[in-house]
């Protein structure tokens, strides 16, 4: 790194966001511009709030972590990778290939850490609300008073432009703000942009003021890059008991690529100049490929 200053958690996210842009340069197809933009909302869900056992993914109380937006699967590998989950450096290297544990989109029967399988806009969304719906359910018969609970995790989504746009969503959210999941909790990247162009292309409404009506706990977190200001909402939301909660963070799609607040970086690879100069942009090593500082270091002399 050129900034012998930078914190473990920039280094962090910023290893997230660079990992994610390798795997689609390596595939030479995916979508970079989500992983840029959120992976600091992503961080800090992983690092501060969610419970989960690596080498236990299916503990029955674990915290659940849905990415609705399927189509951002790096941001979700590279997590899986650096937390310790069984998914190799090769792994993340096979992204978009047959047969590999890095599909296209993720797929829960295929790799371990992946909930549930997301793709289709808005049907993660809706899968949130079952997970939370069983949480609740089995809080209710099980729990006893005077023994630790047995169940009392969350169910953490990230969603997308294009999540709430699908009617689904609307469905789903309706039925959770009725029955009041308090802990569902749903970070919303912000970005403005999706396939084809800023969201305005096909999109009117306040969407936050939908929640609102729907029951929901609404909160907007304006700089999506302020690991702090993220903390301290996902730590509302937590605190808001009877009702489920979206925060909007406003983010920048393709965060510090060339391409960045564009649709160019949604779906595309960045193309071998634009990762360099993303490389620089954080401080990595332009050359350097699927490289990351060892976990012990406190600060880093070099990603190589
Ligand atoms: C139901 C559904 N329709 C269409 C698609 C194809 N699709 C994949 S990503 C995408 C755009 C999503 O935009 P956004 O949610 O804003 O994501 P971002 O651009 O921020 O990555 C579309 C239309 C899909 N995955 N699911």
């Amino acid at each position: 790194m050129s900034n012998p200053q930078i914190s473990i958690d920039e280094l962090s996210v910023n290893t997230i966001r660079l990992l994610s842009v390798d795997m689609v340069q390596k595939a030479n197809s995916g979508h970079p511009g989500l992983p840029l933009g959120a992976a600091p909302m992503a961080y800090v869900l992983w690092s501060r709030f969610l419970r989960f056992n690596p080498q236990d993914p299916k503990w029955p109380n674990r915290d659940r972590f849905v990415l609705s937006a399927g189509h951002g699967s790096a941001l979700l590998y590279s997590l899986l990778h650096l937390y310790g989950y069984d998914l190799s450096l090769d792994d993340l290297k096979q992204f978009r290939q047959m047969d590999s544990k890095t599909p296209g989109h993720p797929e829960s029967h295929i790799t371990p850490g992946v909930e549930v399988t997301t793709g289709p806009l808005g049907q993660g969304f809706a899968n949130g609300l079952g997970m939370a719906m069983a949480e609740s359910h089995l809080a209710a018969v099980y729990n006893k008073e005077g023994h630790a609970p047995v169940q009392d995790h969350y169910t953490y989504v990230l969603v997308s432009d294009g999540d709430l746009m699908e009617g689904i969503a609307s469905e789903a959210a309706s039925l959770a703000g009725h029955l009041q999941l308090g802990k569902m909790i749903y970070l919303y990247d912000d970005n403005k942009i999706s396939l084809d162009g800023p969201t305005s292309f096909a999109y009117t409404e306040n969407a936050m003021q939908r929640f609102d009506a729907y029951y929901w706990h609404t909160q907007h977190v304006q700089d999506g890059n302020s690991l702090d200001e993220i903390e301290n909402a996902i730590r509302v939301a937590q605190s808001v008991k009877d009702r489920p909660s979206i925060i909007a963070v406003r983010t920048i799609i393709g965060f510090g690529s060339p391409l960045a607040g564009t649709s160019k970086s949604h779906g595309s690879p960045l193309g071998a100049d634009n990762v360099k100069a993303t490389k620089k942009f954080y401080g990595f090593d332009p050359s350097s490929r699927f490289r990351y500082p060892p976990r012990s270091m406190s600060t880093c002399a070099s990603p190589a």
